[in-house]
Protein backbone atom coordinates (compact mmCIF):
# COMPACT_ATOMS: atom_id res chain seq x y z
CA UNK A 1 0.00 0.00 0.00
CA UNK A 2 1.16 3.82 -0.44
CA UNK A 3 2.20 6.21 1.48
CA UNK A 4 -0.35 9.25 1.25
CA UNK A 5 0.78 13.12 1.57
CA UNK A 6 -1.35 15.89 1.30
CA UNK A 7 -0.81 19.64 1.10
CA UNK A 8 -2.86 23.11 -0.08
CA UNK A 9 -0.67 23.12 -3.34
CA UNK A 10 2.36 22.10 -4.48
CA UNK A 11 4.58 22.78 -1.68
CA UNK A 12 4.33 19.86 0.05
CA UNK A 13 6.36 18.13 -2.61
CA UNK A 14 9.00 19.40 -0.71
CA UNK A 15 8.19 16.65 1.74
CA UNK A 16 7.08 14.11 -1.55
CA UNK A 17 10.96 14.34 -2.18
CA UNK A 18 12.42 14.05 0.95
CA UNK A 19 10.38 10.41 1.39
CA UNK A 20 11.29 9.52 -1.86
CA UNK A 21 14.95 10.06 -1.39
CA UNK A 22 14.85 7.91 2.59
CA UNK A 23 12.42 5.46 1.47
CA UNK A 24 13.03 4.74 -2.60
CA UNK A 25 10.75 1.47 -2.04
CA UNK A 26 7.52 2.98 -1.34
CA UNK A 27 4.50 4.14 -3.47
CA UNK A 28 3.09 7.18 -2.62
CA UNK A 29 0.27 9.03 -3.73
CA UNK A 30 0.28 12.95 -3.03
CA UNK A 31 -2.71 15.27 -3.21
CA UNK A 32 -2.57 18.91 -3.57
CA UNK A 33 -6.02 20.63 -3.04
CA UNK A 34 -4.84 23.94 -5.74
CA UNK A 35 -8.69 24.55 -6.21
CA UNK A 36 -8.82 25.86 -2.03
CA UNK A 37 -4.78 27.18 -1.66
CA UNK A 38 -4.22 29.13 0.33
CA UNK A 39 -5.45 27.42 3.73
CA UNK A 40 -2.68 30.17 5.55
CA UNK A 41 -5.09 33.05 5.38
CA UNK A 42 -8.63 30.23 6.29
CA UNK A 43 -10.39 29.67 9.58
CA UNK A 44 -9.04 26.83 11.67
CA UNK A 45 -12.89 25.33 10.89
CA UNK A 46 -12.60 25.79 7.46
CA UNK A 47 -8.99 23.79 7.34
CA UNK A 48 -10.15 20.94 9.55
CA UNK A 49 -12.75 20.39 6.84
CA UNK A 50 -10.36 20.66 4.18
CA UNK A 51 -8.18 18.58 6.05
CA UNK A 52 -10.74 15.52 6.45
CA UNK A 53 -11.94 15.28 3.01
CA UNK A 54 -8.38 14.99 1.63
CA UNK A 55 -7.49 12.35 4.34
CA UNK A 56 -10.85 10.71 3.03
CA UNK A 57 -9.77 11.06 -0.10
CA UNK A 58 -6.43 9.68 0.50
CA UNK A 59 -8.09 6.92 2.20
CA UNK A 60 -10.27 5.95 -0.84
CA UNK A 61 -6.73 5.19 -2.02
CA UNK A 62 -5.56 3.07 -0.30
CA UNK A 63 -2.89 4.37 1.85
CA UNK A 64 -1.25 3.03 4.79
CA UNK A 65 -0.42 6.03 6.21
CA UNK A 66 -1.48 10.10 6.22
CA UNK A 67 1.60 12.80 5.78
CA UNK A 68 -0.04 16.23 6.20
CA UNK A 69 2.57 18.21 4.50
CA UNK A 70 0.72 21.27 5.07
CA UNK A 71 1.64 23.53 8.22
CA UNK A 72 -1.61 24.87 8.59
CA UNK A 73 -3.31 21.77 8.56
CA UNK A 74 -1.04 20.38 10.64
CA UNK A 75 -1.18 23.47 12.94
CA UNK A 76 -4.80 23.24 12.79
CA UNK A 77 -6.33 19.73 12.21
CA UNK A 78 -3.78 17.43 13.66
CA UNK A 79 -5.28 16.62 16.76
CA UNK A 80 -8.51 16.27 14.66
CA UNK A 81 -7.33 14.00 11.99
CA UNK A 82 -5.94 11.59 14.71
CA UNK A 83 -8.91 11.08 16.57
CA UNK A 84 -11.25 10.93 13.69
CA UNK A 85 -8.73 8.10 11.46
CA UNK A 86 -7.87 4.77 12.45
CA UNK A 87 -4.59 4.43 10.78
CA UNK A 88 -1.20 6.43 11.10
CA UNK A 89 -0.92 10.21 10.69
CA UNK A 90 1.98 11.93 10.45
CA UNK A 91 2.25 16.11 10.07
CA UNK A 92 5.01 17.93 9.79
CA UNK A 93 4.37 20.47 13.63
CA UNK A 94 5.78 17.65 15.78
CA UNK A 95 9.41 16.76 13.51
CA UNK A 96 10.40 20.11 12.93
CA UNK A 97 10.03 21.88 16.15
CA UNK A 98 11.96 18.65 17.94
CA UNK A 99 14.69 19.30 15.16
CA UNK A 100 14.31 23.04 16.30
CA UNK A 101 14.91 22.06 20.08
CA UNK A 102 17.90 20.14 19.09
CA UNK A 103 19.29 22.30 17.05
CA UNK A 104 19.10 25.57 19.59
CA UNK A 105 22.17 26.41 21.24
CA UNK A 106 21.13 29.79 23.36
CA UNK A 107 17.59 28.52 23.15
CA UNK A 108 16.52 30.86 21.36
CA UNK A 109 14.08 30.36 18.21
CA UNK A 110 12.46 31.80 16.18
CA UNK A 111 9.05 30.53 14.02
CA UNK A 112 7.99 31.51 10.90
CA UNK A 113 4.83 30.53 9.12
CA UNK A 114 1.18 31.58 7.56
CA UNK A 115 -0.82 33.45 9.24
CA UNK A 116 -3.22 30.49 10.02
CA UNK A 117 -0.15 28.57 11.85
CA UNK A 118 1.17 31.77 13.56
CA UNK A 119 -2.16 32.03 15.45
CA UNK A 120 -2.66 28.65 16.40
CA UNK A 121 0.43 28.25 18.65
CA UNK A 122 1.06 24.66 17.37
CA UNK A 123 5.30 25.55 16.95
CA UNK A 124 5.50 27.46 19.89
CA UNK A 125 3.75 24.94 22.37
CA UNK A 126 5.24 21.87 20.82
CA UNK A 127 8.70 23.52 21.55
CA UNK A 128 7.69 24.81 25.43
CA UNK A 129 6.62 20.97 25.89
CA UNK A 130 10.00 19.76 25.14
CA UNK A 131 11.76 22.54 26.77
CA UNK A 132 9.80 24.93 28.48
CA UNK A 133 13.24 27.43 29.21
CA UNK A 134 13.22 28.55 25.64
CA UNK A 135 12.38 31.68 24.30
CA UNK A 136 10.18 31.19 20.78
CA UNK A 137 9.56 34.44 18.86
CA UNK A 138 7.09 33.76 15.90
CA UNK A 139 5.94 36.07 12.93
CA UNK A 140 4.08 35.57 9.81
CA UNK A 141 5.61 36.30 6.41
CA UNK A 142 2.46 35.99 4.28
CA UNK A 143 3.81 37.38 1.07
CA UNK A 144 6.49 34.50 0.89
CA UNK A 145 3.82 31.93 -0.77
CA UNK A 146 3.09 34.13 -3.43
CA UNK A 147 6.61 35.44 -4.16
CA UNK A 148 7.41 31.60 -4.17
CA UNK A 149 4.58 30.88 -6.39
CA UNK A 150 5.50 33.01 -8.84
CA UNK A 151 9.05 31.57 -8.68
CA UNK A 152 10.50 34.87 -7.61
CA UNK A 153 12.98 33.18 -5.39
CA UNK A 154 16.22 34.96 -6.29
CA UNK A 155 14.56 38.50 -6.58
CA UNK A 156 15.73 41.89 -5.21
CA UNK A 157 11.76 42.53 -3.94
CA UNK A 158 12.15 39.02 -2.30
CA UNK A 159 15.04 39.49 -0.32
CA UNK A 160 13.58 43.59 0.41
CA UNK A 161 10.40 41.53 1.55
CA UNK A 162 12.02 39.03 3.70
CA UNK A 163 14.32 41.67 5.39
CA UNK A 164 11.56 43.55 6.34
CA UNK A 165 9.74 40.37 8.00
CA UNK A 166 12.77 38.76 9.64
CA UNK A 167 15.33 41.84 10.43
CA UNK A 168 13.77 41.53 13.85
CA UNK A 169 15.18 38.10 14.58
CA UNK A 170 18.72 39.83 14.20
CA UNK A 171 17.66 42.01 17.76
CA UNK A 172 16.10 38.69 19.29
CA UNK A 173 19.00 37.23 18.70
CA UNK A 174 18.06 34.02 17.73
CA UNK A 175 20.73 31.27 16.41
CA UNK A 176 17.70 29.25 15.11
CA UNK A 177 14.84 29.72 12.42
CA UNK A 178 11.84 27.29 11.62
CA UNK A 179 10.88 26.81 8.18
CA UNK A 180 7.09 26.65 9.32
CA UNK A 181 5.40 26.45 5.85
CA UNK A 182 5.79 24.37 2.84
CA UNK A 183 7.06 27.01 0.60
CA UNK A 184 9.50 28.84 2.66
CA UNK A 185 12.50 26.10 2.46
CA UNK A 186 12.94 27.81 -1.54
CA UNK A 187 13.79 30.82 0.10
CA UNK A 188 16.53 29.56 2.06
CA UNK A 189 19.10 31.30 -0.17
CA UNK A 190 17.49 34.57 0.58
CA UNK A 191 16.83 34.27 4.22
CA UNK A 192 20.13 33.66 5.00
CA UNK A 193 21.15 36.73 3.48
CA UNK A 194 19.25 38.43 5.94
CA UNK A 195 19.79 36.11 8.91
CA UNK A 196 23.52 34.70 8.12
CA UNK A 197 24.25 33.14 11.58
CA UNK A 198 20.76 31.46 11.69
CA UNK A 199 20.14 27.93 11.64
CA UNK A 200 17.11 27.25 9.41
CA UNK A 201 15.13 24.12 9.99
CA UNK A 202 13.25 22.52 7.10
CA UNK A 203 10.34 20.42 8.83
CA UNK A 204 9.90 18.19 5.48
CA UNK A 205 13.53 16.65 6.23
CA UNK A 206 12.35 15.57 9.77
CA UNK A 207 8.66 14.70 8.69
CA UNK A 208 10.19 12.28 5.88
CA UNK A 209 12.46 10.43 8.97
CA UNK A 210 9.17 10.29 11.36
CA UNK A 211 7.18 8.60 8.50
CA UNK A 212 10.32 5.84 8.18
CA UNK A 213 10.37 5.90 12.21
CA UNK A 214 6.41 5.08 12.06
CA UNK A 215 6.18 2.36 9.06
CA UNK A 216 9.20 0.85 10.45
CA UNK A 217 7.41 0.66 14.38
CA UNK A 218 4.08 -0.45 12.43
CA UNK A 219 6.20 -3.22 10.23
CA UNK A 220 4.58 -1.27 7.31
CA UNK A 221 7.20 -0.78 5.49
CA UNK A 222 7.87 -2.19 1.73
CA UNK A 223 10.48 -4.68 1.64
CA UNK A 224 9.39 -6.09 -2.18
CA UNK A 225 11.61 -5.09 -5.04
CA UNK A 226 8.95 -4.09 -7.07
CA UNK A 227 9.08 -0.15 -8.75
CA UNK A 228 7.23 2.35 -6.67
CA UNK A 229 4.14 3.98 -8.30
CA UNK A 230 3.93 7.98 -7.80
CA UNK A 231 0.74 9.63 -8.18
CA UNK A 232 -0.58 13.08 -8.04
CA UNK A 233 -3.50 14.37 -7.81
CA UNK A 234 -4.78 17.82 -7.66
CA UNK A 235 -8.26 19.95 -7.13
CA UNK A 236 -7.75 22.22 -9.79
CA UNK A 237 -5.20 23.86 -12.34
CA UNK A 238 -3.64 20.00 -13.20
CA UNK A 239 -1.89 22.04 -16.17
CA UNK A 240 0.01 24.16 -13.68
CA UNK A 241 0.31 21.56 -11.31
CA UNK A 242 2.45 19.32 -13.96
CA UNK A 243 4.66 21.99 -15.18
CA UNK A 244 5.80 23.20 -11.59
CA UNK A 245 5.85 19.59 -10.14
CA UNK A 246 7.82 18.52 -13.33
CA UNK A 247 10.57 21.27 -12.77
CA UNK A 248 11.12 20.90 -9.20
CA UNK A 249 11.17 16.79 -9.05
CA UNK A 250 13.20 16.98 -12.38
CA UNK A 251 10.80 14.45 -14.28
CA UNK A 252 7.75 14.71 -16.28
CA UNK A 253 4.87 13.72 -13.95
CA UNK A 254 1.20 13.49 -15.04
CA UNK A 255 -1.76 14.98 -12.52
CA UNK A 256 -4.83 13.17 -12.36
CA UNK A 257 -8.05 15.36 -10.90
N1 LIG B 1 1.02 24.72 2.56
C1 LIG B 1 0.80 25.91 3.35
C2 LIG B 1 1.55 25.80 4.66
O1 LIG B 1 2.54 25.04 4.78
O2 LIG B 1 1.16 26.46 5.61
C3 LIG B 1 1.27 27.15 2.62
C4 LIG B 1 0.41 27.50 1.45
C5 LIG B 1 -0.90 28.05 1.90
O3 LIG B 1 -1.85 27.33 1.96
N2 LIG B 1 -0.93 29.29 2.22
Amino acid sequence: RPIGIFDSGLGGLTVFKEIVSLMPNESIVYFGDTARIPYGSKSKETVTKFAMQNTRFLLSKNVKIVVVACNTASAYAYEALKAKFDIPIVAVIEPGAEAAVRATKNKKIGVIGTEGTVASGAFKKKILELDSSIKVFSKPCPLFVPLVEEGWTDKEVTYLVAKEYLEEFNEKEIDTLVLGCTHYPFLQDVIKKVLPDVMLINPALETAKQVFEVLKENDMLNNSSEEPTYYFYASDNLKKFESVASIFLNEKIKCEE
